[in-house]
């Protein structure tokens, strides 16, 4: 099923509240030509707390192509599924978080200082609008505009997004019908004059849960959790890897001189015991894949995987990401890196 208008809106901020239910925090956004409102969960329904990562310095390959493709302000339908793959957001299929256990358990408000939602987006916020050039780059779904004055912001006009968090994993019930992929909410903040972004990104305990707690995959086409893994529910723990057994430590992005079949991603066996890659997949930024064939990764050790010449899976110079799923299609570590870090020819990043 999946999101119906997904939707990028970029502007600035003007101000914000928290809503009586104190279940949304209520952003108003100035696109320049307009004003909107960004209503963000900082609650849940049934009372449950947000899974939240904020960075301040958040350096991921989407930020550029960004800045690229959106240099002004406004309200973008990014809901077609090609823009979505090239411009959506998926915590999961862009590697945006790296580890899950990044993503802490926090209140909509809580006695003490900067440890609630609405501290961490007021915070951010206010700081935005200190800088007459940050822009706000906030992703999910836009709701239909009425002629009514908006609920909290009554002098402005009803319209604005919603679903600003994970969008996949929701279990069976209320919400998976919002499941999808590249379809996620969230809020990116650009302050060019430091040349930095800062990200809020939110998942519901519930959708974090039922993910593969190994490695938090969904299914690639429906966002739906995958079902027969070893993902049970259960009780919110907060307490998920993202990484399996084998992980990628390094690439070979930028080889010198002709690039093609010089390509190369580092693995490494975390365990003591030898592991088949056999049908193992290295999968790129547009999801091309590399298919691994007998290949055995020693106990403890590392295996280069070198990409030939023929393959799809390419690692572009101006950043990408990689993830390596195992032979039941199940992602056990995903990475990205940016242009910058891709910018020194013959050199390894490592993850
Ligand atoms: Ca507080
Ligand atoms: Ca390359
Ligand atoms: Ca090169």
């Amino acid at each position: 099923m999946a999101l119906k208008n997904y939707h990028l809106f970029i502007g600035g901020y003007d101000r914000g509240l928290m809503a009586p239910d104190a279940n949304h925090f209520e952003i108003k956004l100035n696109t320049g030509n307009d004003f909107y409102r960004i209503a963000v969960n900082v609650r849940s329904q049934d009372g449950s707390m947000l899974m939240t990562f904020v960075d301040e310095n958040f350096q991921h390959e989407l930020c550029d192509r960004l800045l690229i493709e959106f240099p002004a302000n406004g309200v973008y339908n990014i809901n077609d599924p090609a823009k979505r793959k090239q411009f959506g957001l998926d915590f999961l299929r862009r590697n945006m978080v790296g580890d899950f256990n990044k993503m802490v358990i926090l209140p909509n408000n809580a006695p003490g200082l900067d440890n609630d939602l609405e501290e961490k987006l007021t915070a951010l916020l206010n700081k935005s609008k200190a800088d007459a050039n940050a822009r706000i780059f906030a992703f999910g779904e836009k709701w239909p505009s009425t002629n009514n004055k908006d609920k909290y912001f009554p002098e402005i006009k009803d319209q604005g997004l919603h679903d600003i968090h994970l969008n996949q994993g929701n279990p069976t019930g209320s919400f998976d019908k919002d499941n999808g992929v590249f379809q996620d909410g969230g809020i990116l903040i650009h302050f060019p004059g430091l040349n930095r972004w800062a990200v809020i990104l939110l998942a519901f305990q519930t959708e974090f849960n039922t993910l593969n707690p190994a490695t938090l995959h969904t299914d690639d086409i429906t966002g739906h959790r995958i079902v027969g893994d070893t993902g049970t529910g259960g009780e919110p723990s907060g307490e998920t890897d993202v990484d399996g057994d084998v992980v990628i430590v390094g690439a070979l992005v930028n080889p010198k001189g002709n690039e093609a079949g010089k390509e190369k991603v580092i693995l490494m066996n975390t365990t003591d015991e030898d592991i088949s890659l056999a049908g193992w997949q290295l999968v790129d930024r547009t999801r091309k894949e590399f298919l691994i064939e007998n290949a055995e990764i020693h106990a403890a050790g590392t295996l280069e995987i070198l990409i030939p010449a023929s393959s799809n899976f390419v690692l572009g110079n101006k950043g990408g990401t990689i993830s390596l799923l195992n032979v039941q299609g199940i992602k056990t570590s995903g990475v990205q890196y940016t242009k910058e870090q891709a910018k020194n020819e013959g050199r390894v990043i490592h993850f």
